[in-house]
């Protein structure tokens, strides 16, 4: 089979677990060399109205000390698709394998403690503790948030604040049902445990999901090839190399901020703060050798890209030679953007789009003609003086040839279109308040400049202070069916990723421009303060609470790992309606 192996070099499942001379245990998370072909992800698609998945959750620390995460299904396969129609029920049952990550931190001289986060306080045993009530959190704790998904935030379906599955607790069952009016396109899952989200994430505990039946929504896509592509970041492989010098322009000097991280260096240049990978090959600073994706030469595909980066901007373009191709995006952040019902197979035309970690794009694309190669890049993304830096590189060189294989999947070629949406658009929606959510941080010592920053995100008129996961009154409640305004300010010189948890948002102004967006999403960038103007940066969003899925107490936060594991978090509570309440 080595021969078919390479042919559907697409499939993780064929990277055996391998022993390294370095390291005698076998490579529980392996990864794709750099330079690559772009593996698809594996499939695994419901059938009957129900996809049943077994995942074990595993990490490894590598000989070069760091640390990957990864998701293997029963047949070996890494990160797997989840693929299912609107209606159908996904029952995942996740078996936490987690073993190595203490001893990682024990290697570096890191703290290695595990941290007690827990609301119980005197729950020390090792007697298995419910893992709806958990009340012990480390390093090796996890649990699972589908990200965009309008399932209820309870344990069993999309509850992060009280779900933690401990290594040596049985299979942990997830069971939901795709909602029958959730909007066909991509969606993802991934761990969300407070303080450790970003280590996790960063190691690639990431899979993408997809809500089947995007053609549906758009005739223009029927019948097309597609691809999902899942960019991830990671530490640094050659971190201390000086980076590779273009031209006469002079280097960016490497500053690092508190985590180790380079910082915006305002060129768009110099040292990124994290490597990137591509359906996990990597293309590691300071060279970017490229990974490689094939498609038949001119042949149109949708490409279904997530930013599962823990901290990492993308502003992605398509390059043949130096001429920017255009992208038709058809869905954001899993909804198509003729969402808001109105007639026609919309595409906007774009020739780069910006996804912040999180987000995810669906976009047609054009092969180059034959013999030519193009460049998916992402370009440089200034997240303000505080920011990390993201500067422009290559991620892939698409080579054209009429023998390249197709990618697995195609979109049905005669879809039925979806009906239209049964509720208002939520942009026709008057809004039953206004209320202004803004991001700040402090130096924990504020004569030195040096000491760890506290994030925080606080309800105007609220006490600042980080995430308190102790804490038993919600930030912020709504009443099930209203429709809310919220203005997200930034005092920060930082790019901030605001996200919420089980709904969808229409953003209203950017910056003080309105904007008037045919479609919705579930994160959204907050522009930078200089620093020196009377006003803060900030967007309006209308935040939409009519959907009864959404009744619970769940969170919201900046997708930057660090920041939403450093307390950029806050907690609301959609209440049942006063007459559904009585029932
Ligand atoms: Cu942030």
């Amino acid at each position: 089979m080595p021969r078919l192996c390479l042919l559907i070099i697409a499939v993780l499942a064929c990277y055996p677990a391998r022993a390294t001379a370095q390291n005698a245990a076998p490579d529980l998370c392996p990864r794709p060399a750099a330079g690559s072909a772009v593996p698809e992800p594996p499939d695994l698609r419901s059938e009957n109205g129900v996809l049943e998945v077994e995942l074990a959750y595993r990490n490894f620390t590598g000989a070069d000390g760091e640390t990957r995460y990864c998701y293997v299904s029963k047949d070996g396969g890494q990160a797997p698709t989840l693929r299912l129609k609107p209606g159908d029920t996904l029952v995942l049952r996740l078996k936490n394998e987690l073993t190595t990550s203490r001893s990682k931190s024990v290697a570096t001289g890191k703290s290695a403690a595990p941290m007690d986060m827990g609301a119980g306080g005197d729950s020390m045993s090792m007697a298995v503790a419910d893992p709806c009530a958990s009340a012990k959190m480390t390093s090796d704790s996890t649990n699972i948030h589908f990200h965009g998904l309008t399932v209820p935030a309870v344990c069993h379906q999309d509850d992060v604040l009280n779900t933690m599955i401990q290594p040596g607790d049985p299979p942990f069952e997830y069971r939901f049902q795709i909602p029958a009016d959730e909007p066909p396109g991509l969606y993802w899952y991934h761990p969300h445990i407070h303080g450790f989200t970003k280590a996790q994430v960063l190691g690639g505990a990431s899979g993408a999901m997809i809500v089947e039946g995007i053609e549906r929504t758009n005739r223009e896509l029927a019948g097309l090839p597609e691809r999902v592509m899942i960019i991830r970041d990671q530490d640094l492989v050659n971190p201390n190399a000086a980076p590779t010098q273009t031209g006469s322009v002079p280097l960016p000097p490497v500053n690092v901020d508190a985590e180790g991280d380079a910082m915006n260096t305002g060129t768009g240049t110099g040292k990124p703060a994290k490597d990137l990978s591509l359906n996990f090959v990597p293309v590691p600073y300071p060279d970017y050798p490229p990974a490689v994706i094939a498609m038949r030469p001119a042949e149109r595909q949708l490409w279904r890209v997530l930013n599962a980066s823990a901290i990492t901007y993308l502003n992605l373009q398509v390059m043949f030679g130096n001429a920017a191709q255009a992208l038709g995006v058809v869905a954001l952040d899993g909804v198509p953007i003729n969402e808001n019902g109105a007639p026609g197979n919309r595409a906007i035309w774009v020739s780069h789009v910006g996804v912040p970690p999180g987000g995810r794009i669906e976009f047609v694309v054009k092969g180059p003609p034959d013999g030519m190669k193009g460049t998916l890049v992402t370009r440089s993304v200034n997240t303000g003086v505080g920011g990390e830096n993201d500067p422009v590189r290559p991620l892939a060189t698409i080579v054209a040839s009429a023998d390249a294989p197709e990618p697995r999947s195609r979109l049905a070629t005669s879809p039925q279109p979806l009906p239209p949406p049964t509720s208002t658009w939520i942009g026709d929606v008057k809004p039953v308040r206004t209320r202004k959510l803004y991001f700040s941080e402090t130096l924990q010592d504020p004569n030195d400049p040096n000491s760890p920053t506290t994030f925080m995100l606080t309800v105007e008129g609220q006490t600042p202070k980080p995430y308190d996961m102790n804490a038993t009154t919600p930030n912020i409640t709504v009443q099930q069916g209203d429709v809310e305004d919220w203005i997200i300010e930034n005092r920060t010189q930082e790019l901030h990723d605001f996200h919420i948890h089980q709904i969808h948002f229409m953003l209203l102004d950017w910056f003080g421009l309105p904007v008037d967006e045919p479609f919705l999403r579930d994160t959204v960038n907050v522009p930078f303060w200089d620093g020196k103007s009377a006003v803060y940066p900030m967007v309006k969003l209308r935040m939409d609470f009519r959907d009864p899925n959404a009744v619970g107490t769940f969170l919201y936060h900046c997708h930057l790992l660090e920041h939403e594991d450093g307390g950029m978090m806050g907690t609301i509570r959609v209440a049942p309606r006063a007459q559904d309440a009585k029932k």
